[in-house]
């Protein structure tokens, strides 16, 4: 019998048990009770994992990369377990990213230190801005060292997922524009790491030429001035040197006390993400049925006042 209980799935996925490990994110992307159970299981046992973020343009290479990044840690020094989780927010039903997603991370399919799952928004309240970090916690919860995210970063939602990791790595292509857009749409404030990936095609100096333009106007970043490392995700080229500059970033934020500091601003702005959504719930609850209608009367008959009757409806 293949269990759905929550605590039982949570014990399984902690020994390593990767089926179980699936079930848990499934039951998070389902959203409801059942995933708030294993929010409460796994929340107490993490704490150990560290994230990151890898986002850009849909086609930019990012999944080719990920595969790519797998390797290096995989045959790095201790070969250290990694989950990886391709958020597609733009196909909840086709699943035709997240198809390519599986494709250009075969290389890792036979690997039991290697979980890679795909994530689409379902019925999770919030999203999937609310499901991503639960799903990482549960990775975390599994005793998984390292998650990788990919996430396409085109949206304001999908910018904040993106965003919502210790490290966070933007990538972009070679081409006139390019970092242009990647700028309008939000990335340049969250990135930490650049990565000019199809380096083996023209233009990427001029690439590069234009982050640091727009870096250098956005000096207000602080100490760490995100690098920009050029990578051919297809033959693994500089793949060493993103996953050294990673490690890099994630010194700097240890060191200076910010992954700390980072951690818990994304925790207080999930928790206000939590509360928002379950007034907004409360709100539609409110505003319809017998009730509703009946207070609804009484301020059309101008007996009482619109905000006489808002109060009346959240007693
Ligand atoms: N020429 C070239 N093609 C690449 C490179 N990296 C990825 N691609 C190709 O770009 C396409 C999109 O890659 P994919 O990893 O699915 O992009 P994603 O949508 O960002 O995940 C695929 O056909 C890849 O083979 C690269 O460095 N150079
Ligand atoms: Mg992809």
């Amino acid at each position: 019998m293949r269990t759905r209980d929550p605590e039982e799935l949570v014990a399984l996925a902690a020994h390593g048990d990767r089926g179980a490990l699936a079930r848990l994110i499934s039951l998070v992307e389902q959203g409801g009770e059942r995933a708030r159970e294993v929010g409460r299981r796994t929340y107490p046992m993490g704490g150990g994992t560290y994230t990151v973020g890898i986002t850009g343009a849909p086609g930019a290479g990012k999944s080719t990369l990920t595969n790519r990044l797998i390797t290096e840690v995989r045959n790095g020094g201790e070969g250290q377990k990694v989950g990886v989780l391709a958020i597609d927010p733009s196909s909840p039903f086709t699943g035709g990213a997240i198809l390519g997603d599986r494709v250009r991370m075969q290389d890792h399919a036979g690997d039991d230190g290697v979980f890679i799952r795909s994530m689409a928004t379902r019925g999770h309240l919030g999203g999937l801005s609310l499901a991503t970090p639960e799903a990482i916690r549960v990775l975390d919860a599994a005793g998984l060292p390292l998650v990788l995210v990919e996430t396409v970063g085109v949206g304001q939602v999908e910018v904040e997922i993106a965003g919502a990791a210790d490290t966070t790595v933007v990538v972009v292509n070679p081409g006139w524009g390019d970092s242009v857009q990647a700028n309008k749409a939000g990335l340049l404030e969250v990135a930490d790491l650049f990565v000019i990936n199809k380096a083996d095609r023209p233009g990427a100096q001029e690439a590069e030429r234009d982050l640091n333009n727009m870096l250098d106007m956005n000096m207000h970043m602080g100490e760490w001035r995100p690098p920009i490392v050029p990578t051919v995700a297809t033959s693994g080229e500089g793949v060493d040197k993103l996953w050294a500059a990673i490690g890099e970033h994630r010194s700097f934020l240890e060191r200076t006390g910010e992954l700390d500091q980072r951690r818990e601003r994304r925790l207080v702005e999930e928790l206000r993400e939590i509360v928002l959504h379950r007034l907004d719930e409360r709100a539609r609850e409110a505003t319809r049925g017998e009730r509703f209608d009946a207070v609804r009367a009484e301020v059309l008959a101008r007996r009482i006042d619109p905000y006489t009757a808002a109060e009346r409806l959240l007693d």
